[in-house]
């Protein structure tokens, strides 16, 4: 077995043991992988330092090297609130309304880039494949290349990639894709994105696709494939018969008294249509005003990137929402929003996940969205409930049995939620069965090994 080289933007650190909960499924799984392989993970260290001199923090966890540098303030600035959370984010989102096009974002994207190939570089050995993760290090292929590593390296984005009409509005886009054809392989979340990429390469480069998924421009070829990823399925049904589940489904469910819970749960960003969610919601209150006191909804948002201006604005337009939605329908003993600032482990989150009828799962667009698997995961077998999926969700390609929205419609979101308050028994099984059986099979196991085969066959 190859040793495996996984670079991402941040590094997570294998925790002690029983922390593990704590820990996100795509960690567990790379890590796993990185065990078996005595592999290396390396990334920023999330931490500032005055000046970079590429000094690397080596450790040793559990069978796993972790390697990371500190970036200098304006490589952070530039590099990642910059172009890759100001520039790429919003564009590969489509809101190209909200994408920032600064020259000092793009060319502090290309420094740090190269900083961390000069860094990772000398570690790589021959027999290594190599592994680099998401829209942070899209160049960083070209750049090992430029340093002689001629190994097996494969580059999986996590979230969507843009329709050419869009993507175009990117200044230098040509420049960017064309870093990707030093991959090997290159893997997207769903066909969707697939077919976007291809587009732009047929379209704009002028490449030609074979059956295969090869893509060829000018003396260059890589291979381009989808790869759905997964929940940690095993590790967080665990997570949902221990302790902290149980305690907090039984808050939930005992704070509900007997009102059905509507949840959400997400990283507070635009992109996973909160707002619009909230106002599909007060369109049910409205128009159900019988069926208000039976229904309550627990959003859970913990704030994310708050350098970031439009987090912070996004913050402050959901809290004048939610408090506006309360203040016009709540009663002594009924709030129909619970709003919670802060994020909960995903033990807990797997009791809340349970405790809830509907999940709320409405991003207006998203890779993947592991929320929608994991209350999926999270259901009792015989009374499970209902999953409300936006269409512009990776997921929706899996989960065919949930109730597909389009998140921007306020009487579709509130139509779908009388639709699911109104379901048989039976049918929600039905409908959950199918769901479930995706969820357990397709997991994280199921996609990193996926991936690892493909790159090193
Ligand atoms: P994210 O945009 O972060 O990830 P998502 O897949 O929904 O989105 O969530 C990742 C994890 O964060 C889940 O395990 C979830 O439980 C946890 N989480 C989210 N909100 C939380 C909260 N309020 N409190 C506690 N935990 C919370 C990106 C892409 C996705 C893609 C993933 C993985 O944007 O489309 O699915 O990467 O590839």
């Amino acid at each position: 077995m190859s040793r495996l080289i996984v670079i991402s933007n941040r590094v997570s650190v294998p925790k002690a043991q029983g922390a593990a909960g704590a820990q996100g499924g795509l960690a567990v799984a790379l890590l796993a992988a990185l065990r078996e392989s005595r592999g290396i993970w390396f990334g920023w260290s999330g931490e500032e330092v005055e000046q970079y001199e590429g000094k690397l923090d080596i450790q040793r966890h559990d069978g796993v090297t972790t390697v990371t540098v500190d970036l200098e303030r304006q490589d952070i600035e530039e590099y990642y609130n910059g172009y890759a959370n100001r520039t790429l984010w919003p564009l590969f989102h489509y809101r190209i309304d909200l994408a920032e096009y600064e020259r000092t974002f793009g060319s502090g994207y290309e420094r740090v880039n190269e900083k961390l190939a000069e860094a990772v570089a000398p570690l790589i050995e021959p027999d290594d494949l190599v592994w680099v993760h998401d829209y942070h290090m899209i160049p960083l292929g070209k750049m090992l290349r430029d340093r002689g590593i001629a190994n097996r390296i494969g580059f999986f984005l996590h979230i969507p990639w843009p329709p050419t009409r869009l993507f175009v509005s990117l200044p230098f886009h040509e420049r960017l894709v064309r870093t990707m054809l030093e991959y090997d392989l290159i893997g997207f979340q769903t066909e969707e994105w697939l077919e976007s990429f291809t587009h732009y390469i047929e379209k704009e480069l002028g490449g030609a696709i074979d059956e295969e998924g090869c893509l060829s421009v000018d003396d260059k070829t890589v291979r381009a494939r989808a790869f759905p990823i997964g929940i940690d399925f095993a590790e967080f049904t665990e997570a949902g018969c221990g302790s902290e589940a149980k305690a907090a489904y039984a808050q939930l469910k005992s704070s509900a008294q007997e009102k059905k819970v509507l949840i959400g749960v997400d990283r507070l960003d635009y992109s996973k249509g909160v707002e619009e969610r909230f106002e599909g919601y007060e369109r049910f209150l409205e128009g159900y005003p019988e069926r208000r006191e039976d229904v309550l909804l627990l959003q859970i948002a913990p704030p994310s990137r708050g350098e970031v201006h439009t987090y912070r604005e996004i913050r402050e337009r959901l809290e004048t929402l939610s408090g506006h939605i309360n203040g016009g329908f709540a009663e002594v003993d009924w709030v129909p929003i619970r709003y919670v600032n802060r994020g909960y482990p995903r033990s807990a989150l797997a009791g809340l996940y349970r405790a809830s009828a509907i999940a709320l799962v409405t991003p207006l667009r998203d890779g993947m969205n592991l929320v929608a698997k994991e209350y999926v995961a999270a259901q009792d077998p015989e009374d499970p409930g209902v999953l409300i999926l936006s269409r512009f969700a990776g997921a929706a390609l899996q989960l065919e049995d949930a109730l597909l929205v389009n998140p921007h419609s306020a009487d579709e979101v509130s139509e779908a939620i009388r639709q699911a308050l109104d379901m048989p028994r039976e049918e929600r099984v039905r409908r959950w069965k199918t769901m479930y059986a995706n969820v357990r099979d397709e997991d994280v196991e199921w996609w990193r090994n996926r991936f690892v085969e493909a790159l090193a066959g």
